[in-house]
């Protein structure tokens, strides 16, 4: 097998991001393997991150759901800094999908922001995990969002 990807969720969200994730890089790279590793919240996401990439995956996909309090983006906060680390320590891509609760007003369009960014980010992670650092440069200053409409080009 020429590639793996990993896939690392919680128990704490309310979409099931990894089932979506594991879907649509299934479709993308059907050669691939994918393993996943699920963890109670999004602090736990940087060390499975890691035991994925030390256990063999070319990349890793987190998926994360914030909370709406105060103490829910601090840890969101220091989950990130952790995630940027374990990229930095393995020169590995971990790509961060996370959806904060307070997004928006309805618990719909909240359901509706996970499935698009963790689509939208999945087929990213295939992208540059199989196809390389310029597999994106042909969107490079598109505007291009996850879990919204794209901005759009200025010029
Ligand atoms: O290691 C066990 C927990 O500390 C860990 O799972 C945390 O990520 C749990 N957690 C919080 O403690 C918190 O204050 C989470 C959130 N907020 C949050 O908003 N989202 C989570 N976990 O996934
Ligand atoms: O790893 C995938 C993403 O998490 C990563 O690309 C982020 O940088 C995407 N991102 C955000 O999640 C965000 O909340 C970006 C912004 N804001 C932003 O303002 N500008 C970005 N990315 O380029």
């Amino acid at each position: 097998k020429e590639r793996v990807y990993g896939v690392a969720d919680t128990t704490f969200s309310r979409v099931n991001m990894g089932e979506i994730a594991i879907n649509t890089i299934r479709r993308e790279d059907p050669e691939a393997d994918i393993v996943r590793y699920t963890v109670p919240g999004i602090k736990d996401l940087p060390v499975a991150a890691k035991r994925l990439i030390d256990s063999g995956c070319n990349g890793v996909i987190t998926l994360g759901w914030v909370g709406k309090t105060q103490l829910d983006k601090y840890s969101y906060l220091a989950t990130s800094i952790g995630l940027i680390t374990v990229q930095i320590m393995t020169s590995t891509h971990v790509i961060d999908v996370t959806v904060h609760e307070d997004e928006a007003e309805d618990e719909e369009s909240l359901k509706e922001i996970a499935i698009d960014r963790t689509r939208k980010h999945s087929v990213n992670l295939v992208r540059l995990v199989r196809d390389g650092k310029n597999a994106l440069t042909g969107m490079a200053g598109k505007g291009l969002r996850q879990g919204y409409r794209n901005a759009g080009q200025l010029d």
